[in-house]
């Protein structure tokens, strides 16, 4: 395709993802505001420039009638965006139940759903049928707006089948799927009742690809043993079709916050906290409220830390930012209650009459407030159970190159394995671990603090968001070339 002047046309890329970037609002009978939700995918592609890319997902809406869906079509186009419609029921069925009540547990490590879970969002078979139906309805929108030569990237695990959908209406079409989860063991996986169709499914696209080396080798295990395909050292093999798997591990958008830093409105936030702690040093986790990142484990480290060291009790704070998700399910409801028990027996015990050690924020925090705070820590502590990547943990090492604090990171969030030999790798479920992780970070002298944060400052800052999607988005374009190499010969 060209251009009238000549010049070739930026290749149109169709990012498809559950959510769009932009979450609508319903005003009147046609009338809308859309609220944009610059998360890391976002700012991973403002930031490549080769690509034109459309955005295709759910407004995060019941929108029934035409006039609605006609409205909200129009004025999310001017954002690059084209929404899916999903109804109440597919919502629940597809979203609530197979995805959040069973992949997501599962990609974790959590299990599948006992029988009592699964009564309350009624059988896995429907849940199943849903999803499937789901993913069919994101597949015709892309199907509708797909042009020759573009490239479509699928997004997590919400829409394993649609590369298989698309591949379905186009085998032509390129297509790359991205799973920001972690993926399990392949005897976690085989536990899955849809667990063949799922891999088959995303074996259609032409590039798979996983946030670690470790992901990517336990799906091709998978599909070795379980769907009993070949594994080779590119990806998999089925009947001559290759299916390109492999590692790329996202990043952040460090400049962003680097040049936050330099913002009054940061630095007056700044000043705040340092008048507001002065004396004492501040310890940080920043988490969605959800199982998998350890918040309980991570307090009650921090409790036995209090214990075994009463000497920092009143010159320590730990600042636990935890945003409420999936509010409506009832293992979320117990997580919040669980925490908010552990917090005020802890701030009961250890607090005074004009300090408490814990203080705990069940909301989110808008950009600059965030990075005020990530720049004002001396400790971060990530403790997640299971994480894909974790990119709170990058977001601290890039504005703490004037503090240089340190991290404590999970050995189970990806990002143990970038950030691995700058932070204090722990496993959060051994309390006495972490404790004695948070003692050794509160200590460290000046020039080893220095020398870690240099390690992971580098890696943050030359490891971006957007290069992992040109990295990705390049990759796919070349899928194939090998193939029709062999060929042609
Ligand atoms: P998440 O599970 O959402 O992402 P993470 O990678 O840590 O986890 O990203 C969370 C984002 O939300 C960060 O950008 C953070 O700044 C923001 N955030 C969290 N708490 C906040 C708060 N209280 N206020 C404001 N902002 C807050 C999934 C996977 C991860 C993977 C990412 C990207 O679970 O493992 O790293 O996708 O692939």
């Amino acid at each position: 395709r060209e251009r009238f002047d000549g010049r070739p046309n930026r290749q149109r890329l169709l990012v498809v993802a559950n959510r769009l970037p932009v979450s609508a609002v319903r005003r009147g009978e046609d009338s809308w505001s859309l609220d944009i939700s610059a998360g890391g995918l976002v700012s991973a592609l403002l930031g490549v420039k080769e690509f034109e890319a459309r955005w295709i997902g759910w407004a995060g809406v019941n929108v029934p009638d035409e006039i609605g869906q006609k409205t909200l079509t129009k004025e999310l186009a001017e954002k690059r965006c084209i929404p899916v419609f999903l109804d109440e029921e597919v919502v629940h069925q597809y979203y609530n139940g197979y995805c959040n009540n069973i992949l997501w547990p599962l990609f974790h490590y959590l299990g599948l759903p006992q029988e009592d879970r699964l009564a309350t969002t009624r059988s896995f078979q429907s849940q199943f049928a849903a999803y499937k139906k789901a993913n069919q309805m994101f597949a015709d929108v892309v199907n509708k707006h797909y042009e020759d030569g573009d490239v479509v990237w699928c997004h997590d695990y919400h829409l394993m089948f649609l590369p298989k959908c698309l591949k379905e209406y186009n085998s032509k079409m390129k297509v790359g799927w991205f799973l920001h989860t972690p993926f399990p063991s392949s005897e976690i996986h085989r536990t899955l009742p849809s667990r063949t169709e799922l891999l088959r499914a995303v074996l259609a696209a032409d590039l798979v690809g996983f946030h670690t080396y470790d992901y990517a080798r336990h799906f091709v295990s998978a599909c070795t043993r379980i769907v009993g395909l070949e594994g080779t050292p590119e990806g998999v093999e089925d009947q001559g079709k290759l299916t390109r798997v492999a590692a790329f591990p996202i990043g952040i958008d460090s400049d962003r916050f680097i040049r936050a830093l330099e913002v009054p409105e940061v630095q007056k936030h700044v000043k705040e906290l340092k008048e507001r702690f002065a004396g004492r040093k501040v310890m940080l986790g920043v988490d969605r409220l959800d199982m998998i990142k350890g918040i309980p484990q991570k307090i009650l480290a921090f409790e036995k830390f209090l214990e075994e060291n009463p000497y920092w009790c009143d010159k320590v704070v730990l600042l636990q930012i935890a945003v409420p998700t999936r509010t409506d399910v009832p293992e979320y409801q117990k997580l919040t209650s669980q925490v908010h028990e552990i917090v005020g027996r802890i701030n009961g015990r250890f607090g005074t009459l004009t300090a408490v050690p814990i203080h705990h924020l069940d909301r989110s925090l808008d950009f600059y407030a965030l990075c005020a705070l990530y720049s004002v820590t001396d400790v971060a502590l990530v403790t997640s159970l299971r994480d894909g990547m974790n990119l709170v943990s990058y977001e601290f090492v890039a504005c703490q190159d004037s503090k240089r604090g340190v991290l404590i990171l999970s050995e189970f969030a990806g990002a143990a394995q970038s950030l691995g030999a700058g932070a204090i790798l722990v496993n959060p479920w051994n309390i006495t671990e972490v404790a004695a992780a948070i003692g050794q970070a509160l200590n460290m002298p000046a020039e080893e603090r220095e020398k870690r944060h240099r390690h992971n400052f580098e890696h943050v800052t030359n490891h971006t968001a957007q290069q992992w999607a040109e990295i990705f988005v390049s990759e796919l374009n070349d899928t194939g070339i090998e193939a029709e190499k062999r060929i042609s010969q």
